[in-house]
Formats: structure tokens, C-alpha cells, sequence
């Protein structure tokens, strides 16, 4: 008894403060993937301690950014008096819980279950990717707790049916959402290779499926098709006079961000700041307006230190993983993380474009006299449009990295406001509404809410499709672009020659 109780105590610490911590998440594979390398003690240690250090940075600047920027979003709310609901990963997960004992009578902690059970869903089917093809590990255990969260009500709400007998309602979600995680964070690893160069990673966040798309649509509609086009890319533009200061990201940022969030803070007005604490009355409100926004500049800076610490340890310590546990395997990381890489007004730009595209909806929401009202959570608008503007502008260009980002604002909108209204989480005021949350999850809630367990295993089957399509499409370079990333640009350019000669 005393050995199950320890045993048990040590799975509590272990999934409290490493699984669901992404810094000790990450800390842990590199210790785990050095151990298993051989490393000396010492640099096990250092790698550890940097990839750890890197974490923390990169969750101070996000951290930072979202701290200061989402009460002001979510502002526009309460000035204006509005019930509407915030699309926002910590709103979707406080509605879950608000509202799942009153609406499907089940205490939310049985979503930290599904959580761990998803999780080695994932494992299992990184580790039999001869027969599955998925290559990704999630490491990400914040994201990881808000999506158990939000399909636990979406699968509950889709199959009212299993909400009597637990252990098969487990068993499907955590199938559901352990092969989103595997399938999803795999979509996004060629996009990632390319942008990064090889570093080694994948993103395992909310919208993997939003990544590939992007990447795909920029391609075919602002791609350079095959050296037909010429792509201008967000850093190759030669911008004149006044406009040249552009070209550096942190003045680029500073003077964008100064004019939206100016605006936006100067509507809400000042008394609200006040009573939240963010300024006083006696600070002058333009001094304030324009040192938080500044702020934005600062904390994008630090999330790019932060993942310039940790990426080189993480990924060059899970080869020890891959080799030795999972093999030809790749982390799959936060999307933060793809910002050190490539061009960084790429960031700016889509998030403004997703900004712009969010504000149009929300309008046509009030216009349309929609039963649910929206409002922009600055997660969602951020991250998800940042991310999807920096993979589309390597392959589109400028008007990829503005015009994806904005229709993808436009979908984020509309997707949740459907979505949150339909199964009820609009009331307890929060959606997770990221990207994939808005699209992929609706979709598979209206198939399993239609076809019961046939549409279950239409979901899973679709899924686990995914990666074999991808796989039948380049057998030779599928596992080559995660295992010797330099092999496989000279194997592409060896075909592309190939098939031009
Ligand atoms: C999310 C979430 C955050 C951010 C962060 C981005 O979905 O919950 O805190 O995105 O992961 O770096």
C-alpha cells in the first residue's frame, strides 16, 4: 500500500508540475534525450538548465504580451457593456468549467484524465509511425489542458448518448483528441522545416491545421510557381524613404502596435484603466497609451531570446529520444516558437491582417443581429495569425502574409460564433477559438452530433488518414525531412532537376 501511495504521489507531482508546465515539459525530454545519448553530467546539466531557461523566457514575453494586451481586448467588453462571448484559450477553459457539472452533470477534472489518456494516444502512435506516419511528440502541456477541456464538452455535447457510460466516452476522446494532437502537430512539420531551416521542430498548438492550410493556399495562390513568379517576400521589400524604418522589426512593431492599441485604448477611455489597475489617475493617459504599447515591441524580442535559448537544446536532445524511443520522432512545440525564425514583420503583418479581419466579422456579427456577439481574444488574434502570416509569407509573399491571416480572422469569428452558440459554451461567456477550434472541431462536433458512432469513426478514420496521404506523396523524403534535413533539400533538388530535365 505504502508503494502505490508513493507511486502515486510521484505521478501527481510528475503530471502537475512536468506535464501540464511546458518549461519542465521540455527541461525533462532534454534531460531524458541526453541521459539516453550518453552525454557527460555536465552538459546534460547545462542543456537541461538552458532548455528550461529558454522556456521560461519564451513564457515571459508571451506571458507579457498576453497580460497586457488581452485585458485590453477583452475591455471593449465591459466598456461597452456587452454579453458576449471572449474567444480566448483561458475564457474557453473558465466557461468549461463554469458550466460542464450544469449542463452534462460531470466535474471537470475528469477532463485532466482524458488529458493524460490523449496523451499517450499520441505517444503510441509516434511510436508505431512505421505503420502510422505520425512523427510529432505534444509537448505542450498548457494547450494541451484547455483542449482536453473544450472536447471534452464538444464530444459530450455531440454524443449525449455515452455521457452515462464513462469509460466509453473516455475511450472516444481520448482516441479523438490523442490523434489530433499526433496528426495535427505532424501537418505542420513540413512547414516548419522549411521556415526554420531544419531546426528539428513541429508546432503542437491550436492551429496545426491552420498551418498547413496556409501553407498550402500560399503556395498555390501567391507561390512562385516553380520559379515562374517572383514572390516578395515581407523582407525583401524595398520600401522608400520614411517607409524604410519598417524593414526593422522592432520599430515596425513599436509604431503598428502604438497606432491600433492607441486607438483601441483611446476608445475604451481612461477611468476603465484606472479601476483595473493598469494606470492611475494621476498618470497621463498618453504617456500610458504609448509605453504599453512600446511594450508589445519588448516582449517580442524576449520570446525570440527565449526560443533562441532553448530550440538548439531541445531539438538537438530529442535525436537521443528518437534514436533510442521514438523513432524519427520530432518535438512538437508552441507556436511562440516559430517567431525566431524567418521575417519578423511577417508576425506583425499577419496579426495586424488578422486583427482587421476579426474586427469586420465581429461588425457583421452586430450588423446581422446575431444571437451570439464575439468578441477578439488576443490569443487567438495574435498567435494563431501571427503564425499562419510568417508561414504564408515564405511562400506567398507580402499579399499571402495579409490575406490569409485576414480571411483566417474573418473564419475565427463566424467559426466560434457558430460553434459557441450551437453547444452552448457562448452562455458561460468563453470559447477556446483558435483556429483549428473554429473549423476542424465544429466539423467533427456536427459529424459525431449527426452520425453518432459512425460519425466517430468517420473522424478517427479521416484523421489517421492524413498522414498516410501525406506519406503515399513523397515515401522518400517523409521520413528524410525530420531525420537529415541537409539530405533532403539536396534529394528535392535532385527531383526538381529531375522532373525539369
Ligand atoms: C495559447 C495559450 C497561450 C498562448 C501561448 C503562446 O493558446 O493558451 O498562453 O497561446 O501558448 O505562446
Amino acid at each position: 500500500m505504502v508503494v502505490l501511495d508513493i507511486l502515486n504521489a510521484v505521478w501527481t507531482f510528475f503530471a502537475t508540475y512536468v506535464l501540464q508546465k511546458a518549461p519542465y515539459m521540455v527541461g525533462f525530454l532534454t534531460l531524458l534525450g541526453y541521459c539516453l545519448m550518453g552525454k557527460k553530467w555536465y552538459d546534460t546539466l547545462a542543456g537541461t538548465l538552458k532548455a528550461i531557461i529558454g522556456m521560461l523566457i519564451l513564457n515571459a514575453g508571451s506571458s507579457g504580451l498576453t497580460t497586457t494586451f488581452r485585458p485590453i481586448l477583452a475591455g471593449l467588453k465591459d466598456r461597452f457593456n456587452l454579453t458576449a462571448c471572449v474567444i480566448d484559450p483561458y475564457y474557453g477553459q473558465n466557461a468549461v468549467t463554469a458550466g460542464v457539472e450544469e449542463v452534462f452533470g460531470k466535474g471537470f477534472s475528469q477532463a485532466m484524465t482524458l488529458l493524460l489518456i490523449a496523451f499517450i494516444v499520441n505517444i503510441l502512435l509516434v511510436r508505431f509511425n512505421k505503420i502510422t506516419k505520425c512523427r510529432a511528440l505534444f509537448t505542450t502541456g498548457h494547450v494541451q489542458v484547455q483542449q482536453a477541456a473544450t472536447a471534452y464538452w464538444l464530444i459530450m455535447f455531440a454524443l449525449p448518448g455515452l455521457l452515462t457510460q464513462n469509460v466509453a466516452l473516455m475511450v472516444v476522446m481520448a482516441v479523438i483528441l490523442g490523434a489530433y494532437w499526433a496528426v495535427g502537430a505532424n501537418l505542420t512539420i513540413k512547414p516548419m522545416q522549411e521556415l526554420s531551416e531544419g531546426a528539428g521542430f513541429a508546432i503542437a498548438h491550436q492551429q496545426m491545421f491552420g498551418i498547413r492550410l496556409s501553407y498550402y493556399l500560399s503556395d498555390k495562390l501567391f507561390g512562385d510557381k516553380g520559379g515562374k513568379r517572383k514572390v516578395k517576400k515581407v523582407g525583401e521589400m524595398e520600401m522608400p524613404g520614411f517607409f524604410s524604418i519598417f524593414n526593422e522589426n522592432m520599430v515596425c512593431t513599436a509604431i503598428l502596435m502604438t497606432v491600433f492599441f492607441g486607438i483601441i485604448m483611446a476608445i475604451i477611455g481612461k477611468p476603465f484603466f484606472v479601476e483595473s489597475g493598469a494606470t492611475t489617475e494621476t498618470e497621463n493617459f498618453l504617456y500610458f497609451c504609448f509605453n504599453t504599447s512600446l511594450n508589445f515591441a519588448v516582449y517580442l524580442a524576449i520570446l525570440q531570446l527565449g526560443v533562441r535559448t532553448f530550440v538548439t537544446e531541445l531539438t538537438a536532445s530529442f535525436q537521443g529520444i528518437a534514436d533510442k524511443l521514438l523513432p524519427a520522432s520530432i518535438p512538437g512545440v508552441d507556436c511562440a516558437v516559430c517567431f525566431g525564425f524567418g521575417d519578423s514583420n511577417a508576425v506583425t503583418f499577419g496579426f495586424l491582417a488578422g486583427l482587421v479581419g476579426q474586427i469586420i466579422a465581429i461588425l457583421v456579427l452586430i450588423v446581422i443581429g446575431s444571437p451570439t456577439i464575439i468578441i477578439c481574444g488576443f490569443v487567438p488574434v495574435f498567435f494563431d495569425n501571427a503564425t499562419m502570416g510568417l508561414v504564408a509569407n515564405e511562400k506567398g509573399g507580402l499579399k499571402a502574409c495579409l490575406i490569409i491571416p485576414f480571411i483566417a480572422g474573418l473564419v475565427q469569428v463566424f467559426g466560434a460564433a457558430l460553434i459557441a452558440g450551437w453547444v452552448g459554451l457562448a452562455e458561460y461567456g468563453g470559447y477556446l477559438g483558435m483556429f483549428d477550434w473554429d473549423t476542424v472541431w465544429p466539423l467533427f462536433t456536427v459529424i459525431m452530433r449527426y452520425a453518432g458512432y459512425i460519425g466517430v469513426a468517420i473522424v478517427v478514420v479521416v484523421l489517421l488518414a492524413i498522414p498516410q496521404i501525406e506519406y503515399r506523396m513523397d515515401p522518400e523524403g517523409y521520413f528524410l525531412i525530420t531525420e537529415d534535413y541537409d539530405a533532403y533539400v539536396e534529394y528535392k533538388a535532385k527531383k526538381a532537376g529531375a522532373n525539369e530535365a
